[in-house]
């Protein structure tokens, strides 16, 4: 089994309207192990490098505002396949156009109100869970029902 990490956030949108349990739970019915967790508001730099890659795009300052205004959730799951099957547990950017029983297709409406961020591939999960953790917060741990969850 290759196993592999991925970062997901929960937005200061999903926060705010109580949606942590509902997400979490998602992830570890799936039977993905969380190997870190805590609650922050992103630092301005902290969200600029986090959404560089947009820039140059008009969307980019309400992005930082919002991503900025309040506290996140920040995970590392593990798993094998998590990075793909993370987004798709997410659903599509647009809210409107995620399939049922997505996140994003349960849970929101609105582009700008997505309430949860997963990586995109192995590389931006590299990069974003070394922005985001220092390595001591990462846990390398068994949880006790694994043989229950993949054949070893
Ligand atoms: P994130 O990165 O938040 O998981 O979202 P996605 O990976 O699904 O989508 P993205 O990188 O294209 O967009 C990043 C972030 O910007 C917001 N956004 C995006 C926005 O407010 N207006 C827009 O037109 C676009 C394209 C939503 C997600």
């Amino acid at each position: 089994m290759t196993s592999e990490r991925t970062f997901i956030a929960i937005k200061p949108d999903g926060v705010q309207r109580g949606l942590i349990g509902e997400i979490l739970g998602r992830f570890e019915r799936k039977g993905f192990k969380l190997v870190a967790l805590k609650q922050l508001v992103p630092s301005r730099a902290l969200a600029e490098k986090h959404y560089g890659v947009h820039k140059e795009r008009p969307f980019f300052s309400t992005l930082v505002d919002f991503i900025t205004s309040g506290p996140v959730i920040a995970m590392v799951w593990e798993g094998e396949g998590v990075i793909l099957n993370a987004r798709r547990m997410i659903g599509a950017t647009k809210p409107l156009e995620a399939d049922p029983g997505t996140i994003r297709g349960d849970l929101a409406i609105d582009i700008g109100r997505n309430v949860i961020h997963g990586s995109d591939a192995p590389e931006t999960a590299v990069f974003e869970i070394g922005l985001w953790f220092n390595s001591e917060e990462l846990n390398s741990w068994t949880p006790s029902d694994q043989i229950w969850r993949v054949e070893n």
